[in-house]
């Protein structure tokens, strides 16, 4: 899987890319340094493992602009006055710079690739219109969908929320907009099918009926799947988690609570978990605790990755450039199994202040180099290094004797406390994690 670089009939990068691999001495920005596409790493190329993709709205829709000021960055693909020309425009763009990057994959909201239309007909119309295009582009260059979504969360219909509104209309046209969504992922081969419950949460109990609201996004969740599978969408449907941000209280707060959603009704044959870092941390979580416990669950889907800033609990969404957190992730994830179908989408934007062309390019370079040196790291960390067998022996007391028996199911509380007064007081065993941190600081420069 390659991907050709494909300019449409403005060059909007002009004198940036193709990028190319020049390793781990190279001095050029514009250059990988640690991600060559091709490295075999435990039997498969690096570009099979990462999976690499775009974010539409962060990378060709978002200028910069906050609650504070307008948008900074030059972007001249979407200056059309017509706003479907601007997103013919925008799509030129986005396959430059995707295939300039050699990422396989982009994502995208539905609203991200056609603006919205006077009537729900009318943007059904202008995304197939659009779609058609993409198709066109990705049979051309190679490159192909990771997830399509449907932005729920921008429009003022949805200030209340969409499939969790108190009002009924509203429902019925966020239904409008994921049905359109799942036809234009289909029809794009899309591999997964994002839900990312932008404004499903709430500001205040004392107006919420939280426990109908919840059984509403239920219901609207197996209606999607039952469409999106009636029309030939075979991938996972992904359920993103964030705690907060827009509202005080998100549905979808973290890993662990999605899927107790998803048990509670019945959707873990379908749905799985689409992971972001940021919102890991806004959780009061870490990367790796979201991926540990979406793997051993067997829900872990994809990854957004883009990281926050330590000193405040925004959702800064900026370029994935530590590589310790980093490796910690990819040990939890290589342990479960890898992404399967999933991928790793650059949900990050490049700062405010950072509007020269080749900002774009740089941070996504920086955050592929940084994923794929994480990603040797901890492969050499599981292979060569002793971690896997000190912390198997870290529960070794219960590969034998009573402790097996424990593990498998035997011995009730009573055979417990007996085993107790025989075995008498426990002596003490170091956690060493200490060990552990040094170790993995001894390969991040090996
Ligand atoms: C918002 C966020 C979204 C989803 C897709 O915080 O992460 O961009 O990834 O709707
Ligand atoms: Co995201």
């Amino acid at each position: 899987m390659t991907t050709d670089v494909l300019i449409g009939e403005t060059e909007y990068f002009p004198g940036l890319g193709p990028v190319s691999f020049e390793g781990p001495g190279s001095d050029n920005p514009l250059a990988f340094a640690w991600y060559d596409a091709e490295m075999i790493v435990g039997g498969r190329a690096l570009r099979d493992h990462l999976r690499f993709s775009i974010a539409y709205w962060h990378s060709l829709v978002g200028g910069g602009q906050d609650p504070f000021g307008a948008s900074t960055r030059p972007m001249a693909w979407n200056e059309a006055s017509d706003p479907m020309r601007a997103a013919r425009d925008r799509l030129d763009a986005a396959f430059e710079l995707i295939t300039k990057l050699g990422v396989p994959f982009y994502c995208f909201h539905d609203r991200d690739l056609a603006p919205e239309g006077g009537s729900v007909d009318e943007s059904a119309d202008r995304l197939a219109e659009m779609v058609e295009l993409a198709r066109g582009k990705q049979d051309a260059s190679g490159v192909r969908l990771l997830w399509g979504t449907a932005n729920l969360f921008s429009h003022p219909r949805y200030m209340n929320g969409a499939a969790t509104n108190p009002d009924f209309q509203v429902l019925a046209y966020a239904a409008a907009q994921v049905k359109a969504a799942l036809d234009a992922t289909v029809a794009l081969g899309g591999e997964n099918y994002v839900f990312w419950g932008g404004r499903e949460g709430y500001f205040s109990l004392l107006n919420t009926d939280m426990e109908r609201e919840l059984d509403h996004l239920a219901g609207f969740l197996r209606r999607a799947r039952d469409y999106g599978r009636s029309i030939g969408f075979e991938g996972a449907y992904l359920i993103e988690p964030k705690p907060m941000e827009p509202t005080k209280h998100q549905y979808d707060f973290d890993v662990a609570t999605v899927i107790a959603f998803l048990r509670q009704h019945d959707l873990t044959d379908d749905f799985k978990l689409n992971i972001e870092n940021n919102h890991a941390t806004l959780a009061g979580h870490t990367f790796a605790h979201e991926v540990e416990i979406a793997g051993s669950a067997g829900l872990l889907g994809s990854l957004d990755v883009n990281q926050g800033d330590p000193q405040n609990g925004w959702d800064t969404d900026e370029f994935l450039h530590d590589l310790r957190d980093t490796v910690e992730m990819c040990l939890a994830l290589m342990r479960h199994g890898g992404l399967g179908s999933g991928g790793m989408n650059f949900d990050a934007k490049i700062r405010r202040s950072s509007t020269d062309p080749e900002d774009i390019f740089i941070a996504h370079i920086h955050s592929m180099d940084t994923i794929a040196r994480a990603f040797i790291v901890a492969s050499r960390i599981l292979e060569e290094s002793d971690f896997l067998e000190l912390r198997r022996e870290r529960y070794a007391s219960y590969d034998s004797g009573a402790g097996a028996r424990y593990q498998a199911g035997e011995l009730d509380l009573a055979d417990l406390a007996r085993l107790a007064g025989e075995l008498g007081e426990p002596p003490l065993k170091s956690g060493q994690q200490e060990r552990y941190e040094q170790l993995l600081s001894r390969y991040l420069t090996r």
